[in-house]
């Protein structure tokens, strides 16, 4: 006996490439999948039935890329771009990153939190069950830990991995000593994270405008001592061989990579680190770089996308704009843009024994949408088809 089952409803369980099930049944035991599949095979029964009148069945998205806790905004930063100002321009000018740094460092924890509540309405309005969210302007001990605790603090909505990105900019206090920085956030301040239980994944910003390559690997060698896993923003604006030297690190996944280098996206492959490509953050800097799609298709490293919501390069408030944003500007299929922000993005974030498609012993978190295919969630752009979201076998909407 279920606990409850999900008839008259079109399956995507997203096990491999949409893995429809038409007029399909899903049930659910203890918050857990507990069978899938053809209506024609279900001769079991469930405490509760649920008619879903005909939608489509998608696991709920997942958001492997985020930095959601911050405080103000940079649209006078927005209106200097399109007055001829470039991104590095504005950094060296001490703009960018470290203006929502100062924001952010004066903010307080309620503060932080309501804004950030308040921006992540969209994403559970837009079916969104897991939201991985990095720390990153602070960049000092108290604050990266206030944003970390944030970040938790936001898990009853649905569930929320944080990443500690201490080394995502050189804070003022720090500036011309950025080994001095390294090793203040590897001494110190990610011990001290790690310990408070507050840090799920980390990060660097492997970038000429952020940090270079034996100081991003100070990090991550120092995660990897914690038993911590790895992720990186690698390769978004010049080729440091970033993806490579994620890979290197076991990393789950390397994040951008509009430079990486063939051999470097052969070492992803060797070491299965997902490609986290990211629409957004290309629009808003009008990037004309693609990343490199056709290697990583053949070389079958899988695709994961994402918001990567921030106040400077992708202030994108809609999981579901990066699946028609993927299509449009990356050229993936919608299935692939499915699976990027399912399947893959659960592996990006070292989910995939409890998420990312629909089968027996996962997670029952999904969505029932109001579309006639699962192509229409990347087709309709601005479009809400989300009818109802499930969270641990429980409808929250
Ligand atoms: N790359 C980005 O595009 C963001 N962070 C990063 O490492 C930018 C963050 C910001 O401008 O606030
Ligand atoms: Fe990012």
């Amino acid at each position: 006996m279920h606990d409850a089952a999900w008839v008259n409803a079109s399956l995507a369980t997203l096990r491999e490439g949409y893995g429809a099930i038409p007029d399909g049944v899903l049930a659910v035991t203890n918050g857990r999948i507990s069978w899938v599949g053809p209506r024609s095979e279900w001769h079991e029964a469930a405490r509760e039935e649920h008619d879903a009148r005909g939608a489509w069945i998608t696991p709920a998205l997942i958001d492997c890329h985020t930095h959601l806790v911050y405080a103000g905004n940079r649209a006078r930063e927005f209106e200097l771009r399109l007055k001829g100002a470039s991104y590095e321009d504005i950094a060296k000018a001490g703009g960018g990153i470290i203006s929502t740094v100062r924001a952010t460092r004066a903010a307080t924890e309620d503060e932080l939190l309501n804004s950030a509540k308040k921006r992540l309405r969209t994403w559970l309005e837009e079916g969104a069950g897991v939201v991985e969210i990095k720390s990153g302007y602070g960049l000092d001990r108290d604050t990266e830990l206030r944003m970390l605790r944030v970040a938790r603090a936001l898990g009853d909505a649905l569930t929320v991995k944080t990443t500690f990105l201490g080394a995502h900019a050189l804070p003022p206090e720090y500036q011309g000593r950025a080994d001095d920085y390294i090793a203040f956030l590897c001494d110190e301040v990610l011990p001290a994270a790690a310990a408070a239980g507050l840090v799920d994944a980390v990060d660097a910003f492997c970038e000429r405008i952020a940090f270079d390559a034996s100081q991003t690997a100070r990090v991550l060698a120092k995660a990897r001592a914690l038993g911590l896993p790895v992720k990186l923003h690698a390769d978004q604006l010049s080729d440091l061989q970033g993806a490579a030297l994620a890979a290197r690190h076991g990393a789950l996944s390397a994040d951008h990579l509009e430079y990486s280098s063939e051999s470097s996206i052969e070492a992803m492959r060797n070491a299965g680190t997902v490609a986290v490509l990211l629409p957004g953050a290309f629009y808003f800097l009008r990037e004309t770089q693609l990343p490199p799609i056709e290697e990583l298709r053949r070389r079958g490293v899988p695709i994961a996308l994402a918001t990567d919501h921030n106040p400077g390069t992708s202030p994108l408030c809609s999981p579901l704009l990066v699946l028609n944003m993927a299509c449009t500007l990356f050229r993936l299929t919608p299935e692939e843009a499915l699976a990027g922000m399912t399947r893959n993005a659960a592996r990006a974030l070292g989910m995939q024994a409890s998420h990312g498609t629909l089968e027996p012993g996962k997670g029952a978190d999904f969505v029932l949408w109001d579309i006639g295919s699962p192509a229409e969630l990347a087709y309709a752009a601005g479009a809400n088809p989300c009818a109802a979201r499930v969270r641990a076998g429980r409808t929250l909407r």
